[in-house]
């Protein structure tokens, strides 16, 4: 398969309902966030998409992230026993190193007026969001210059990939639920506990932009608060978070 978002998106526009999920045992393009790959090579990892028709306004579509990274982040541990955590604002590690990635695109959904109301536009009805998730289960190597790592170089032995699969899809079905039935509040209460981001310094790319501090805070809305040199506090909204063991600094 190319990319099992494509495919989930697709399926989206072609009107397939919420819970709708893609697996792929492979991808020909994997897809991480703006533009860049997601490293997919055959048997080794899960590549997931499930397809979510959430109630929310576009400005809340991004808690949606915040949903994905604590079910996968306890799904592996469900699954692994390993203790996972959570880099801002949701890569999935283990002993620092990214053994997860997520990828959350949204679209809206449209439906055509008859040509007998006043206009002929399609008319947004709300958002499809599919949520893309990619384990590293067991792969043996990765490229020298992604800081990665995976469940089976972890535990030193492979686990059943369809183990991983089961616990994802568990975590994810609960932690929407609860999103849904006691809001976003919950969410982050749970990201908070795995979050490995809050205290230390870092450098955050933001655009073209690095920005250095130290992460205090993640606010409600899921903005990270850094502190600069200079005491100054930058909210931010949307970015990547280097830490001193990524090769990538
Ligand atoms: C992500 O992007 O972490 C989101 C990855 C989402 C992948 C899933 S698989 C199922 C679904 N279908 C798709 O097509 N995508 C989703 P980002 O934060 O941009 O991280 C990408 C960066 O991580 C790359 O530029 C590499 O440096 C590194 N990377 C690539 N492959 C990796 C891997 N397998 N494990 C760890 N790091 C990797």
């Amino acid at each position: 398969m190319t990319s099992t978002n494509d495919v989930a998106l697709r399926m989206s526009a072609e009107g397939s309902p919420e819970g709708t999920v893609v697996v792929a045992g492979e991808q020909t393009a994997g897809k991480g966030r703006h533009g860049r790959t997601w490293s997919s090579p055959p048997g080794e990892g899960l590549y997931l998409s499930l397809l979510l028709r959430p109630d929310l306004l576009q400005q809340r579509l991004g808690e949606i992230a915040f949903v994905s990274s604590v079910a996968s982040a306890l799904a592996i541990k469900d699954a692994s026993g390993l203790p996972t955590r959570i880099k801002w604002p949701n890569d999935i590690l283990v002993s620092d190193r990214k053994v997860c990635g997520i990828l959350v695109e949204a679209r809206p959904s449209t439906i055509n007026h008859q040509p007998s109301t006043v206009s002929r536009q399609p008319l947004t009805i709300g958002h499809s969001v599919v949520v893309g998730i990619g384990v590293n289960v067991n792969n043996q190597s990765f490229p020298p210059e992604i800081s990665a790592t995976s469940i089976a170089l972890e535990l030193g032995r492979p686990i059943p990939m369809q183990e991983v699969e089961d616990a994802l899809l568990a975590q994810l079905v609960h932690w929407y639920q609860r999103f849904q039935w006691e809001g976003v509040a919950v969410v982050m209460a749970k990201w908070k506990e795995l979050d490995a981001t809050v205290g230390r310094s870092m450098e955050v790319r933001v655009g073209d932009e690095i920005i250095s501090g130290t992460a205090v805070d993640v606010d409600p809305g899921g903005n990270l608060i850094v502190e600069l040199p200079d005491g100054r506090l930058s909210n931010i909204s949307a970015g990547e978070v280097l830490l001193p063991t990524d090769s990538t600094v």
